[in-house]
């Protein structure tokens, strides 16, 4: 059994402590598609299945969040329940953390933010359906989500199914390049782009194998890394959404988004919600699978991952 050092400002579930004592793969998940991303009961009832699909792969999930001054670490059903039915929760991205925990408020955590939560209760492994990026017309508006900062701050192997194509995904590839954070797209030669299959954008790299990338993921952090790597994996194709579909929609959210005066960290949530009215609730089923299939993913990497590592210390 492995002794864990329980960092002050953690407070874990009983779930995930007993699985970081017995090394069994841990996954970490956001709360802010939760608070912000869904409506409810479609979210309460997404929070749970990706729970149970990270159970059924061979991982423990742990669902993050801030309560009390602590961050969560794995929330009950009670909390989950809180969470997805309590309006006006904070979105809270890394910068907002400080503030939240001395207030003691609640707290959904975004991709960014997760991960600090991540890499402070050693949990490899991250699932998130889209991360955030560099927003269409960063040019000007110097809009660039938090979340890609973060990952070149985080030990942690985040799987997701691209970034939202409200985002300007070329400029956010560009980014992360810049950043000299690894894409590694399993199983398919493109950067998807969360409920479209593809972006349009080649990845920089394909892998098919889950062992591979157990160890694209290690020997990043052998090399003295200190950042994330990132591996994606598109949307079933039964729930994907075609790409010329959402492209009108999107354009007509952001004139709207522009006349509304909404910019800032409402900017993503607004943008989302006005595409899932536009397509009658076809872009939150959609998103519902995404979510669910990239934490599936991610219970299984976590366990290849997990198997990886105890191979190697037998060797
Ligand atoms: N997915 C949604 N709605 C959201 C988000 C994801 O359908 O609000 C959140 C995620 O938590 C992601 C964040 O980390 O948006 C990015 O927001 P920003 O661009 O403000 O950094
Ligand atoms: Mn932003």
């Amino acid at each position: 059994m492995l002794k864990i050092k329980k960092h002050p400002l953690l407070k874990y579930s009983e779930e995930v402590l007993d699985a970081l004592h017995n090394q069994k793969p841990v996954v970490g998940v956001e709360s802010t598609v939760i608070a912000h991303g869904l409506p409810f009961p479609e979210n309460l009832i997404t929070a749970q299945k990706i729970e149970t699909v990270i159970r059924e792969s061979g991982s423990i999930p742990a669902t993050i969040s801030l309560k009390n001054g602590h961050f969560l670490i794995g929330m009950n059903n009670e909390e989950l329940e809180q969470f997805a039915s309590t309006k006006g929760i904070p979105k809270v991205s890394s910068r907002d953390i400080p503030v939240i925990l001395a207030n003691k408020s609640l707290g959904a955590t975004t991709v960014a933010s997760s991960l600090v939560a991540c890499d402070l209760a050693e949990i490899p492994f991250f699932a998130s359906a889209g991360i955030g990026g560099v927003h269409r017309g960063a040019e000007t508006s110097m809009d660039i989500s938090a979340d890609l900062i973060q990952f070149t701050r985080s030990k942690v192997a985040v799987v997701c199914a691209g970034a939202k194509n409200i985002l300007d995904l070329n400029l956010t590839m560009e980014y992360l390049e810049t950043q000299c954070i690894p894409i590694i797209s399993y199983k398919s030669d493109d950067f998807p782009a969360f409920y479209c299959i593809s972006s349009g954008i080649k990845s920089p790299h394909r892998v098919d194998d889950d062992e591979v990338i157990a160890k694209i993921i290690e020997k990043h952090w052998e090399l003295g890394n200190k950042s994330s790597v990132l591996i994606t994996s598109p949307i079933n194709t039964e729930d994907a959404i075609a790409r010329e579909e959402v492209e009108e929609i999107i354009n007509k959210a952001m004139i709207a988004a522009e006349h509304a005066g909404i910019k800032g960290p409402m900017a993503t949530p607004y943008l989302m919600k006005a595409v899932a009215q536009a397509t009658a609730g076809k872009t939150v089923k959609a998103n519902m699978s995404v979510l669910i299939s990239t934490a599936e993913l991610a219970g299984k990497l976590a366990k290849a991952h997990m198997n990886y590592l105890q191979n190697q210390m037998l060797n």
